[in-house]
This record gives C-alpha cells, sequence and structure tokens, in this order.
C-alpha cells in the first residue's frame, strides 16, 4: 500500500451540471443528525462483494433530543449543511459534487478558509488538521513505517483510523462520519504541488472518498463543538463505565513474565508508597507466544499468584495478540482449525503470516464462528484470575508477510473490507468472554488499533512511541483527536516505549499524564528499565506525589467516564471545548494544555530543563492546585513550577469531587461515596452555585437498575 498518496478528483467522472443520475436518500433522525446515502453503480456490481462482512460500527441515530438542530438540503445534486445558526458550514464544490471512477466515489466541498479540521482517530501531527492528505488504514506502525520514521517522524496512517471529522469554524461546528470501514480518504486542502515554486493548483482540494463501498455520510450538526462531540459520541456508542481499578495507575513493561515480576512489582510499589491498580504481562508470560497459554518456567501457577495479589488490590492484566501459532498439537490452534475460525487465503487453504510464534494463523472475527471462538478462549483463560485484556498487534499485524491474501468472511470476502474492523471484531469478542466468564464484573480492555465505534469496547493506548520530548508533547493532540473521534478512554506510554528514558522526561511526563483518561507507564524490553523506583529519591517522590494525585482524583475523573456514558461528551478535551471562553486562547496553547471535563484544566510542562511555561486559560477565574492561587483566564502568563506541584487549574464555581490526600495503596482502599466535595469559588463570585456530585459502587452493574447516587451543593453569594 502506498500510504502517501490518495485519489485525486481530476480523475474521476462528475455528471454534467444540473443532473445528478444517482439514487441518493437523505434521512433526517431529528436532534441533528443526518444521513445521505448515495448509491453509484459500481456498488453493485463488485467482484466477489457478495459476502460482505460485517459493519462493526453499532450506528445509534436516535436519542432524546437536545432542541437545536441544524438543516441539511440536497438539491439538483447540491449539497449545503446549515448550523442551527444558519451558516452554511459544508457546500458541494462548484466543479460538481459527486465523482466516481470504477470502484471509488468521491465528494467534493467548497473550501473556506475559515474550517478548521479535527478528529481522523489516532493521527500523529499537530491537532488541527488543515493541509492533510490521508487515508484510513490501520497499520501496526513500527513494521509499516520503520522504526526511525516513528521516532523521527510523523507517519501516516497509523493504528486506529476513524473516518470522522470535526469541521469548527470560529465557534461553530459540524460533524462528518463517512459510514464505510475500509480505505476512506480525506483531503483537507493539502498542498498539490510537487515544488513550491510552480503555480497553485485550480479547484477544490477539500474532498473524501473511498476506493469501495458505500458512499455514504453522517452529518452531524448542534449549537458548537461540546453539543455536536456529544451527539456524534452517542450515535457511534459510549464507553460504558469502566471498573474504578481500571482508572488507577499501571504499571507495564516488555518482558514482564510473571509471578516474580508481578510479585516484585507489587512489593516495591507497597515499599515506594505508590498507589497502583494494574500490574500488566507481555509476550513472554506466554509458552513460546502462543496466546492463551501461560509460561511454564516464569508463570507456574497463575492462579495463586493473581488470587494473592488480587486480594492487595492488584489486578493482573495480560496481553492477547490475535496470531495464533501454527504448530499441530497446539489445542487452542486445533480448536479454532477444528470450528473453522480463521482465516482463509484465496486457496482456500488458511491464511498465515510471521509474527511472534513463528507461523501463524489468524481469527477471523468477521465471522460468528471466529468470534464465538475466540470468545470461549478468552472466557475459559479468564478464569486464572486476569481482571483484563491488552489486545496488541491488532491493526493486523502479520509481520513480514502481506495481508491481501488474507480474506473474511470465510474467505469470501477481500481483505479490505474487513482490514479495519479487525481490532473491533476482537474486542467485541473479547469483551463478550469476559463478560460471560464474569457477568457481574465490568470488563476491562486495552486495544491498540481500532475503527468507528471502538470505544464500546476497548480503551485505547497510542502504541509504540520514544522516551523523547517531541514524543511527550504529541500524546497530547493525538489523544485530543482520538477523544474527539468517539474514544474517551485513551493513554500514551508514560516515559515513552522505546528508547532510553531520562529522569527529567519520566517525571515531567508524569506530571503531564497522570490526568490523561489512561495511565500507564510502558517501556520496551531493551530499553532502561522505567519503573519509578529505578531513579533519584527526588524524582520517585516527585512522580509518588503525582500517582496519588490521580488517586486523589478519581472520583471526578471516574464522574466524568459516567457523564461520557451518559451524554457522549469526551473525557479529555481540547479547550475550544468551552466555546466563547476560548476565544483568545492561541492554537498553540489547543496542543499543550488540556480539560479533563470542563472543570479541570491540564498544562503541563513539556520542554527539558525549564521551571516555567507560558499557560493560557480560557476567560473567568482558574484556582491553581499547586500554588493555591487564583488565575485569570484570557491573557496568556508565564507559569513558575512550584515545588508543591505543577500547573492544574480548576474553574471557578466548580466542584471537583476528590479522595483525601494520600489515602491509597490501591482503588481497593476507596469508596465513592466517601469523597471529599469542596467547591471552588473565587471570594466574591456573585453568582449561586448549583454543582451535583454522582457516583456508584464503582464496579458491577447495579447502577443500571438501581441508578446513580445524586448529591446536589448549592452555595449562595456571601
Ligand atoms: O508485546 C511486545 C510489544 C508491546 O510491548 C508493545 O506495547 C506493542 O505495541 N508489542 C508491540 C510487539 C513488539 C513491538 C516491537
Amino acid at each position: 500500500m502506498d500510504f502517501s498518496k490518495i485519489p485525486h478528483p481530476v480523475n474521476f467522472k462528475f455528471p454534467p451540471q444540473g443532473t445528478f443520475p444517482f439514487t441518493t436518500e437523505l434521512k433526517d433522525f431529528g436532534n441533528g443528525i443526518w444521513r445521505l446515502r448515495i448509491r453509484h453503480d459500481s456498488e453493485e456490481t463488485l467482484p466477489g462483494e457478495s459476502n460482505l462482512p460485517p459493519d462493526e460500527a453499532v450506528l445509534t441515530p436516535y436519542f432524546p433530543s437536545e432542541n437545536t438542530i441544524g438543516n441539511v438540503r440536497f438539491e439538483a445534486g447540491r449539497l449545503r449543511v446549515f448550523s442551527p445558526q444558519g451558516t452554511c458550514l459544508l457546500e458541494s464544490a462548484k466543479e460538481g459534487f459527486f465523482g466516481t471512477a470504477q470502484n471509488s466515489w468521491v465528494m467534493r466541498f467548497t473550501p473556506e478558509q475559515k474550517n478548521e479540521f479535527y478528529g481522523l482517530g489516532a493521527k500523529t501531527g499537530s491537532l488541527e488538521k488543515t493541509g492533510m492528505r490521508t487515508q484510513m488504514w490501520n497499520v501496526d506502525a513500527w513494521g509499516s513505517h520503520g522504526v526511525f520514521a516513528c521516532r523521527d517522524g510523523n507517519p501516516d496512517p497509523f493504528y486506529a483510523n476513524i473516518p470522522f471529522l470535526l469541521l469548527k469554524r470560529g465557534h461553530e461546528a459540524l460533524g462528518i462520519l463517512v459510514h464505510n470501514p475500509r480505505a476512506v480518504f480525506f483531503s483537507l486542502n493539502p498542498d498539490m504541488r510537487l515544488h513550491p515554486s510552480q503555480e497553485k493548483v485550480e479547484g477544490s482540494s477539500f474532498y473524501w472518498g473511498s476506493t469501495q463501498g458505500p458512499a455514504e455520510i453522517f452529518l452531524i450538526t448542534g449549537q458548537d463543538v461540546a453539543s455536536v462531540l456529544r451527539r456524534y459520541g452517542r450515535l457511534v456508542g459510549t464507553t460504558p463505565r469502566p471498573p474504578l481499578w481500571s482508572l488507577g495507575y499501571h504499571q507495564c513493561r516488555w518482558g514482564y513474565s510473571g509471578t516474580k515480576d508481578l510479585e516484585r512489582l507489587d512489593f516495591e510499589m507497597t515499599k515506594a508508597g505508590i498507589p497502583c491498580d494494574g500490574l500488566w504481562l507481555d509476550i513472554d508470560s506466554m509458552d513460546c507466544y502462543k496466546v492463551f497459554t501461560t509460561n511454564p518456567k516464569t508463570f507456574k501457577n497463575p492462579e495463586t499468584t493473581m488470587a494473592k495479589l488480587l486480594k492487595k488490590g492488584r489486578h493482573v492484566v495480560t496481553i492477547l495478540d490475535p496470531g495464533v501459532r501454527d504448530e499441530k498439537g497446539y489445542s487452542v490452534r486445533q480448536s479454532g482449525v477444528a470450528q473453522n475460525a480463521f482465516c482463509k487465503n484465496s486457496n482456500g487453504d488458511l491464511y498465515r503470516g510471521f509474527v511472534w510464534p513463528g507461523a501463524t494463523l489468524f481469527p477471523d472475527f468477521s465471522t460468528d464462528k471466529g468470534k464465538n471462538w475466540w470468545k470461549d478462549q478468552v472466557c475459559a483463560f479468564s478464569k486464572k484470575g486476569f481482571s483484563g485484556f491488552w489486545l496488541d498487534m491488532n491493526d493486523p499485524s502479520t509481520g513480514s508477510v502481506t495481508q491481501e491474501e488474507m480474506l473474511f468472511n470465510h474467505g469470501k470476502a477481500s481483505h479490505e473490507t474487513y482490514h479495519n474492523q479487525y481490532a473491533t471484531g476482537m474486542a467485541k469478542a473479547t469483551r463478550k468472554g469476559l463478560l460471560e466468564s464474569r457477568p457481574d464484573t465490568r470488563p476491562f480492555l486495552l486495544s491498540r488499533s481500532g475503527s468507528t465505534g471502538i470505544g464500546q469496547y476497548a480503551a485505547l493506548w497510542l502504541g509504540d512511541n520514544f522516551s523523547h520530548w517531541r514524543h511527550l508533547k504529541a500524546s497530547i493532540p493525538m489523544a485530543l483527536g482520538l477523544s474527539m473521534s468517539g474514544v474517551p478512554f485513551v493513554g500514551a506510554d508514560v516515559g515513552g516505549f522505546g528508547d532510553d528514558v531520562t529522569e527529567e522526561l519520566l517525571v515531567r511526563w508524569v506530571e503531564a499524564a497522570c490526568l490523561f483518561p489512561f495511565f500507564r507507564i510502558h517501556s520496551a524490553k531493551d530499553a532502561k528499565e522505567q519503573e519509578p523506583w529505578q531513579f533519584s529519591k527526588k524524582a520517585l517522590a516527585r512522580i509518588r506525589e503525582c500517582i496519588q494525585f490521580r488517586y486523589r482524583m478519581l472520583p471526578y475523573l471516574y464522574e466524568t467516564f459516567m457523564e461520557h456514558e451518559r451524554t457522549g461528551a469526551p473525557v479529555m478535551r481540547p479547550l475550544f471545548y468551552l466555546g466563547k471562553a476560548a476565544a483568545t486562547i492561541a492554537p498553540s496553547h489547543f496542543e499543550d494544555e488540556f480539560l479533563i471535563g470542563d472543570n479541570l484544566l491540564v498544562a503541563p510542562i513539556l520542554e527539558p530543563k525549564t521551571q516555567s511555561r507560558e499557560v493560557q486559560l480560557p476567560k473567568g477565574d482558574w484556582f491553581c492546585l499547586a500554588d493555591e492561587k487564583w488565575y485569570a483566564g484570557g491573557k496568556a502568563f508565564d507559569w513558575k513550577l512550584k515545588p508543591s506541584g505543577f500547573p492544574v487549574f480548576v474553574r471557578n464555581g466548580s466542584l471537583v469531587p476528590q479522595f483525601k490526600k494520600n489515602c491509597a495503596t490501591s482503588t481497593a482502599d476507596l469508596d465513592l461515596s466517601r469523597a471529599q466535595l469542596p467547591l471552588y469559588i473565587k471570594p466574591g463570585f456573585k453568582k449561586t452555585v448549583v454543582q451535583e456530585y454522582r457516583y456508584d459502587e464503582g464496579e458491577g452493574f447495579a447502577y443500571k437498575t438501581k441508578g446513580d447516587t445524586v448529591i446536589t451543593l448549592v452555595a449562595k453569594p456571601a
């Protein structure tokens, strides 16, 4: 696959002006959700496409009204989309809107200078995507782009691709979801010239399309960015509230292989006074990299080890790679073959790749057989005592072997039809397996890749990054991009995966990430050890404070996940989510500051050898938790690092439910009903403040029948 190029409308056929020979359906679902579907001839006659695999995206366009809606008009082949305020935010190009070329289709639009673009899943580079030319194709980034390109460049595409675009113009916004899981491409006004000395290329280069599959888009209108993202969140399905323990701190390393590592981690965490909930095992915990096995040398009695650790509040999460070692006599392989669960090639034989276990077979998650077989393996394996699973290499990575030969739906569907959905299919089946083994426990999954709707099943991490300052900085826009694309539970490998971390970088990374929705330190096998106690006492103390701070803030973080589940709002938010209050913020600060919910703002230090940074807060007053002073929003100011902490600010008039300082060794010690409920109100504030705290047990499904407990606080001006 040549990732750097995408089709161009000049090579597409557009119907003559005033004609539109395609059957078109525009459906208004109410509540600002619209669907436009154009039937193009070639779609019906694709060779071998009569056995399409399922669409893993479960879209729910019907939900209770938020009242204001926009307007979508499609007349005589011309599309116009209006915001509720009446602004035309999207208009088809005058030169022609819908074009086809063999099986491909394209939709072309009039560019507008003031447009900003966000979303598209996991993308490297800046948060705002103008100038981008990209295609949706999940890759194993190091395998497809090379390690150096990943370390030093901005390779594209990356692990998780979601064809959702947030178009923002001023304070108005429109969401666009291309409902097609294949290699959808987007052109967001890139410079088409080979060299700047050339003349500019005429015509619109604002378009999207696909090389195959339905020409179907969802248009999501709303009053502002926040309401569009909420609607989109519910359309693609929200993340069910996670178990509280999964919001704790997780420690991982490629190399952790069993009992000794787990016990050592528990011992060191306790000794260092660091709260921790998740202890992770990587591929060395398997027997010869065989999925659903444990290493007989390093992990002899998994049940006993994990039961003991769980009593201490430590949950063990292990890795599941989809590749199944092609070894006769290996029971997992045998049962998969017997149940016809694996992908085929065009000869009708089993498709083979070469990944960690050598020659590997790949479950065909596009079939019920494949999904059910995997679900059964997960169900049986989890009974050993794993609290959750880590779904790696599910892009899928096939090592040194090309993937076109990997077919789906029992060899009847081409690779492209399901490629991007592979990880989502795997996550669905794994979640089902966990639920079947423990029906009253909330499943926890972390996945590397994903497609539209993956958030319903798994958290995502940002894949293999490096212990470099550039990668620390990059983690904010990438996590925000995913977050806006419907994946709220996101986090990076804290400290960086590849290369050796320095003490300073790790400390700053922990400060920056300790309020990310997902928080895990992880490192590669040949990199320097990255556990907090591998560094100086001073660094350890700082890291401990940050992790303790995360535990203190858990009631707030958890409540933000509950809000997401209910409303679709992302957990981690760009500053412009606050609308007009963020109007004067310099775009650079959308990249280096972020919000958790509406009330906590983090402005981490992202440069080496610095004791200060420029901070710009949205309008209003903000209370800094580090120096306990009020700061005015609007203008940028220089914030000097305090010994007492890093820059985290609370919005005036808000409630940040929290635990007492340093009160836990893990979430097992914590009870959400005992959170403290401080209101942060600047002296002299003239408004009455009404705030709610919502909580539940932090585990299980009783909330579904019982509902949440809600406490309302009211503070009147003195
Ligand atoms: O299982 C080993 C690693 C894992 O630690 C990492 O987090 C994944 O992204 N895995 C990739 C396979 C090898 C990567 C070079």
